[in-house]
Order: structure tokens, then C-alpha cells, then sequence
């Protein structure tokens, strides 16, 4: 009740995701007071979330799981190269049973505040039941693409149908069998379910604002060889993932596709295409991301093979994009995807031609067409990294939110710190994610609990970083992008997707994860370098 006495811990981790989990884990193994509280009502974070068909893992299963823990890499074994939704969730419930991480953990419990106390040093931390903690540390685990974005469509309360966010996948399922069904966005999401709703939906209509450069998965299943194979280099892979700039097993080729000839391209990228996950995203030449006439010839490359896959020309030349380079965009990874719209019972229409105006009780109208649909589907992402810090009440000193602190885009020192925001700890947060994300969040969570550990050994409780370290750090994160094709890209990553006029500002870290690990490693062992500690 809202009148119980606060909670008093050392340690808040706010999420359980994949994230979370493992930094709850960290700050234990220090001895720290530690609680997590979680909005949904089980562990997994995307994985809890995202429950779509189809929803799956585009990099390699046992690269994205844990490799902190020898049991855990012991007793799990994946079933596939690139896991799906329940596979992953059962992972990170198995984590959370074997390492008893669940006493700690509180469940739907979704935090709306947390103010800063500068008498007490401590943060005060409200849940949306009014339930009240007190924390000397706050660690914000909440994910990169966890708040759902929707389209800025007006009448959804008017559908009288089903509609589902695929960021909000019900945990009961969905039955689409026989019935007229709608997606709206073909980002990954959209990509990963449209094959699943096509194959058991009376008819299907995709509504498309952005094609995207989709390329296939390529899964496949790990037989007991390949597992014991994997089990065996499993300390090799690790060192590879530590290696590359995306924290996975590929990396870009150095060599210029521009020296090769059209064939010697074309037999690299063929190779490419049909290798598993991502390869050809990651895998690729690295000048394909520096110059716009390298890019050029991948994407005639990629204009071809969708028009060998899509019957219809017209409807080829609607999913190739026409907007964006290779890898402006985050490109989604397909299984049959571009096979969907050559079914008779699918169609595809182009919301640039005919823009959505609104929902209807039966539907969506478009500026030129009234369609029924018994189910909607709204795959239109997320308000990517800072939209989940918006949904809470931030404060830090003198009462400043976070939003404020942020209004022109994120400002962090190392993605860890904002300056005026004491004890608080981004794990996964802005300016300092890409690639796989847990291959980051993993050393972030073990800097944090080094750096609390730090603290208390010496008798101090407050750390903060400072505003020149910021402005030092968004430089050096905006450098990470000169010279790049993702200068003038757009997408989640640079919050362009939301469409609320918020400003332009690049989200994440493209300075490799190396340099990465380097930067904050540098800072630690200097005596947190751009922190002050009292
Ligand atoms: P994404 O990648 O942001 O994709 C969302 C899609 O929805 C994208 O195609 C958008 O088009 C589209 N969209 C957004 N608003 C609209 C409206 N109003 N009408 C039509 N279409 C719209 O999100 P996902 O969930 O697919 O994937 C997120 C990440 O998860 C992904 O990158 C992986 O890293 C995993 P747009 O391109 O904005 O024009």
C-alpha cells in the first residue's frame, strides 16, 4: 500500500531483460542489497515482450546468451543457429531459476519514478502500485527497443477488431485462421511475422511506408555435433565476438569491392546471400558503409534478387526501396518473406501512394480505399533507446527531469552517466550500444558493479559525472559516424521514426565495441576519469 514504509536497498536495477538479469547478478556477487523490478510479469525483457510468430534471434544463439556463467554455458544447449521468441525466453527463465536470481526479482512492477534525495544520497524509486524504494544506486536496464511506437493514426479506440503491437504480443495466442488481416510497418518485426500471419489469414494486406533491404536468415538446427562443436570453441567464439566491431561472429571485409570486378562482387555477395544470419549485413565490405558508389552496386545486386523472387514487377519494385542505401536502415532478415507477395491472398499497398487516415470500427481507410480487417497487426517499432527513460519520471539534482536534460538528444559520459543525475547507471542506454546488445550490456553491468564495489571500499557513496565529459563523449560519439553513410541515414537509431518532431539525434555508438570496452576500462582504471566520487 501506498502508506508501507519504503524498501531500503543498496541496489535497484530497473528491467529483466537480458540486460538486467545479468547486472542483478553482478551487484549480488558484491555483496550488494539488490532488488529488480520488472513492468512485466515474467523475466526476459524483448524476449517476455516480443512473443509475435516469428519473433527470432538474427544473431547467432550462443554469441547473443551469457558466456559469464560456466554452468549456464555447461547446461543449455540452443536448438538453432538463430533461436526463436519461447526458446529464448525459456533461456532467460532457466538463468534466472539456476542462479536464483528470482528472490530478488519483482514482477509487475513498473517503475513511474525516480527522484534523487542529495540530503540522503539516495534515490527514491515509485512503482505504478505506489509501492516506495530507497537506493543508494540506480541501475536502468530497460532496453533499446522497448517502448512501442504506433502510427500517428487517429481512431484506434474505434476498431471494434483485434489489434496487436508486436512490441505488445499477447501471451495468449492470437488465431488469425480464416480471418482478414492487416500489418502495418515492414521493419524487422514486420518481416519476421508477415510469412507467419500470411500462412493461416484469410487474406492479408501490408501496409508499407519504407521497403527495406531484407536478406535471408538462413537458420538452421544444431544437431548434438555441432552443439559439442560449439561447446568446445565456445572460449574462441567469445574472444571473436570480443574482437569485432558488432560484438558477433562476423566483421566486415577490408578489401575494396570497388577494385573487384562486377563478377568477383557478384560471386562474394552470392556466397554472402546464402550464408547463415548475419553474415551479409556484417560480413560484408566495409566500403559498402563509406561510399555511396560501393553501396550502389550492392543494391542493384539486392534489386535483383528480389525481383527473381517476386512474380509481380510492380510489386518487386514496391519492395525494393527506393529511399535508403544498404545499411542506412537496420536490415531486417527475411525466411520467405518476399515469397508472401506472390500468394494470391496478399497484397501490398504503398502508404507514400496512399497514405492511412484513419482507423475505422471495421478497419483502415486510406486516402483512397476503405479496407475491412477482422485483425490489425502494428509493426511499427519503438521509440528506440531514450523512449523508455520518457515514460519515467526522472529527477535528479535540483529537481531537473531527464527529458530536459535530453530535449536535443541524449548527452551521456561513456553511455553510462548523465551529468546531474548522481548514482544513476545506464546499462544498455543511449551512446553507447550497437551490434549485439548484450555483448555491450554485459560489460557494462560488470564496470557498474566494479565501480560500486569501488565506492564502497573507500568509504564514498556519490558519484557524478560532469558536463565537459559529456560534450567530450557526444564528440567522440558523432565522430563514429563521419564520413559514414549512416551520416545522413535515418530510422530508430536517429529517432526519425517517431514522427512527434522530436529532434534528429543519433542514439547509439558506432565506435566498434573494442573501443568501446577500451574507453570504459580507460576510465576505471584511472579512477572513474570524468566521474567525481565523494
Ligand atoms: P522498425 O525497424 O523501426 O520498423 C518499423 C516499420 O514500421 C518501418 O517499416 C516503418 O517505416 C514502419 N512504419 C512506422 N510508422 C508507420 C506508419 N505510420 N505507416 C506505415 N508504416 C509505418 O521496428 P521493428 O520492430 O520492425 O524492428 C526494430 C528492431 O528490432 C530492428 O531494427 C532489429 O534491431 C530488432 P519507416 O521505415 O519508418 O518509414
Amino acid at each position: 500500500s501506498p502508506d508501507a514504509s519504503p524498501t531500503r536497498v543498496d541496489a535497484l536495477v530497473v528491467g529483466a531483460g537480458i540486460s538486467g538479469i545479468h547486472q542483478l547478478w553482478e551487484l549480488r556477487g558484491k555483496g550488494l542489497r539488490t532488488v529488480l523490478l520488472e513492468a512485466g510479469s515474467g523475466v526476459g525483457g524483448v524476449w517476455f515482450w516480443n512473443r509475435y510468430p516469428g519473433a527470432r534471434f538474427d544473431s547467432e544463439s550462443y554469441t547473443y546468451g551469457y558466456f559469464f556463467s560456466p554452468e549456464i554455458l555447461e547446461e543449455w544447449t540452443w536448438s538453432e543457429e538463430y533461436a526463436g521468441q519461447p526458446e529464448t525466453e525459456r533461456y532467460l527463465n532457466f538463468v534466472a531459476d539456476r542462479l536464483d536470481l528470482r528472490k530478488d526479482m519483482r514482477f509487475d512492477a513498473r517503475v513511474v519514478s525516480a527522484h534523487w534525495q542529495e540530503d540522503e544520497r539516495v534515490w527514491e524509486v515509485t512503482t505504478a502500485t505506489g509501492e516506495v524504494y530507497l537506493t543508494t544506486y540506480l541501475v536502468t536496464a530497460l532496453g533499446i527497443l522497448s517502448k512501442p511506437a504506433f502510427p500517428r493514426v487517429p481512431g484506434l479506440e474505434d476498431f471494434q477488431g483485434e489489434w496487436h503491437h508486436t512490441g505488445t504480443w499477447p501471451v495468449a495466442d492470437v488465431d488469425v485462421r480464416g480471418k482478414r488481416v492487416a500489418v502495418i510497418g515492414t521493419g524487422s518485426s514486420g518481416v519476421q511475422v508477415i510469412p507467419f500471419l500470411a500462412k493461416d489469414a484469410a487474406s492479408l494486406t501490408v501496409f508499407q511506408r519504407t521497403a527495406n533491404w531484407a536478406t535471408p536468415i538462413n537458420n538452421f538446427a544444431i544437431d548434438d555435433a555441432r552443439a559439442a562443436d560449439l561447446r568446445e570453441r565456445i572460449q574462441e567464439i567469445y574472444t571473436r565476438t570480443q574482437e569485432t566491431p558488432g560484438g558477433a561472429i562476423h566483421a566486415p571485409m577490408t578489401e575494396s569491392s570497388l577494385a573487384l570486378s562486377d563478377e568477383e562482387r557478384r560471386a562474394v555477395w552470392d556466397r554472402l546471400y546464402d550464408a547463415p544470419g548475419m553474415a551479409f549485413v556484417l560480413g560484408n565490405f566495409r566500403d559498402v558503409a563509406l561510399s555511396r558508389e560501393a553501396n550502389g552496386h550492392l543494391t542493384a545486386y539486392l534489386t535483383e534478387r528480389i525481383r527473381e523472387r517476386v512474380k509481380d514487377p510492380r510489386t518487386a519494385a514496391l519492395l525494393t526501396p527506393d529511399d535508403h542505401g544498404f545499411g542506412q536502415k537496420r536490415p531486417p532478415l527475411e525466411n520467405g518473406y518476399y515469397e508472401v507477395f506472390n500468394e494470391p491472398h496478399v497484397r501490398l499497398v504503398s502508404t507514400v501512394e496512399d497514405p492511412l487516415v484513419r482507423y475505422t470500427p471495421t478497419g483502415l481507410e486510406t486516402a483512397i480505399e476503405s479496407h475491412d480487417f477482422d485483425v490489425i497487426v502494428i509493426a511499427t517499432g519503438f521509440v528506440a533507446v531514450t523512449g523508455s527513460y520518457e515514460s519515467i519520471d526522472i529527477r535528479g539534482t535540483g529537481g531537473r527531469t531527464l527529458q530536459e536534460h535530453w530535449v536535443d538528444g541524449p548527452h551521456t559520459f561513456l553511455g553510462m552517466q548523465a551529468a546531474g543525475f548522481p548514482n544513476l547507471f545506464l546499462v544498455g542506454g543511449p551512446q553507447s550500444s550497437a551490434g549485439i546488445i548484450p555483448r555491450v550490456t554485459e560489460t557494462q553491468a560488470t564496470w557498474v558493479a566494479n565501480c560500486v564495489a569501488h565506492l564502497r571500499d573507500r568509504g564514498l557513496s556519490r558519484i557524478e559525472t560532469t558536463e565537459a565529459a559529456e560534450q567530450e563523449w557526444h564528440e567522440h560519439v558523432l565522430s563514429g559516424i563521419e564520413g559514414t553513410l549512416q551520416e545522413d541515414a535515418s530510422g530508430w537509431a536517429f529517432g526519425t521514426n517517431v514522427g512527434d518532431g522530436r529532434q534528429r539525434a543519433y542514439l547509439l555508438y558506432a565506435g566498434g565495441q573494442p573501443q568501446y570496452r577500451e574507453r570504459i576500462a580507460e576510465s576505471a582504471e584511472a579512477g572513474y576519469k570524468g566521474f567525481e566520487l565523494s
